[in-house]
């Protein structure tokens, strides 16, 4: 079984790395902080590098203080890339740093699996839901506050438990986080229910620019990049926008771009009926999951724009 060789891996070797991908989401930075605890909880020597800093929402999660965003210039046996498909995903170029030892631990479909280990279940709701498993199946004793991470880590993934991927055995897991210390009405505050009055006020700019394509089938929200700074909002105010252009009742795909002069990156959401995973990765470097990928075109907002209503058109038959 895949558990007892990371157990050995664990055993047999004193200091790790963790990094995920870019732009760390709920489900990255709480996958990142079990297996953390874990680590340290046997006296390992562990270090969270990961390129961007962890979102404001996510700070009352115990140890994301401790999650750097300075490579540390120093050697680990063991490196583990957590809930993203491959090392171009983190950000940062993982080639040279690498340990003697590789584990992957993710749940996307596009995972390349280049591990010397590779668990990764593709069916699962959430990288923190792997770990969920691991700590289960291994009767691996954890804190309220790890509980708290893990159900977190699930929560966000599953967009709030309304994605396809909540189904009865991630609720039960989610009942038995809860149980185990989780308070789910504070997670949910802190992370859904927190924004700044310039952040909520951004939100409102981005609503304002509202639009639908293909017989309503089709929305979109977009921002300059630069209006974030501007509006003195936090950079993780504006996630979810993508989510929410999903909402209306015909639509099939709803986007989010954020844009500059040369780029345009897209956060897509589908209801299932498009795979928009599949859509992204047409992209160079873009990928994802059937119901929430991203990707960037290298062209300005209006060209990019148009490139990708082609793409999401053929899907959508
Ligand atoms: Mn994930």
């Amino acid at each position: 079984m895949t558990w007892s060789k990371l157990q050995n891996i664990i055993e047999n070797n004193q200091s790790f790395l963790l990094s995920s991908h870019i732009n760390p989401d709920g489900d990255s930075i709480c996958s990142q902080l079990a297996l953390y605890w874990y680590l340290t909880s046997l006296k390992k020597d562990v270090v969270i590098y990961n390129q961007d800093p962890v979102p404001d929402k996510f700070h009352f999660l115990h140890d994301s203080d401790k999650i750097i965003n300075k490579l540390p210039q120093r050697a680990f046996e063991v490196f583990v890339i957590i809930d993203a498909s491959n090392s171009e995903r983190l950000g940062w170029d993982a080639s040279g740093k690498t340990a003697s030892l590789v584990v992957v631990i993710d749940h996307h479909r596009d995972n390349s699996y280049e591990g010397d280990l590779n668990i990764v279940e593709i069916n699962a709701s959430a990288t923190s839901e792997i770990l969920y498993k691991f700590f289960k199946e291994c009767s691996i004793n954890y804190p309220p506050y790890v509980a708290e991470a893990l159900y977190a880590g699930i929560l966000t993934d599953t967009g709030g438990f309304q994605f396809s991927n909540t189904n009865n055995y991630v609720l039960r897991i989610c009942a038995e986080l809860s149980e185990k210390g989780a308070n789910c009405s504070e997670i949910y505050r802190e992370i859904y229910s927190s924004y700044s009055p310039a952040g909520l006020q951004l939100r409102a700019r981005i609503w304002s620019t509202l639009q639908f394509y293909r017989d309503n089938r089709i929305s979109s929200m977009e921002m300059q990049e630069s209006l974030v700074d501007k509006s003195g909002a936090n950079r993780g105010e504006v996630e979810g926008m993508s989510d929410l252009a999903l909402t209306a009742a015909d639509v099939e795909v709803g986007m989010f771009i954020k844009y500059n002069d040369s780029s345009t990156h897209f956060s897509l959401r589908s209801k299932g009926a498009v795979d928009v995973g599949k859509v992204a990765q047409v992209i160079p470097g873009g990928g994802g999951h059937t119901c929430a990928a991203g990707c960037t075109i290298d062209l300005p907002v209006e060209e990019a724009k148009k490139k990708m209503l082609e793409l999401i058109e053929k899907e959508l038959g």
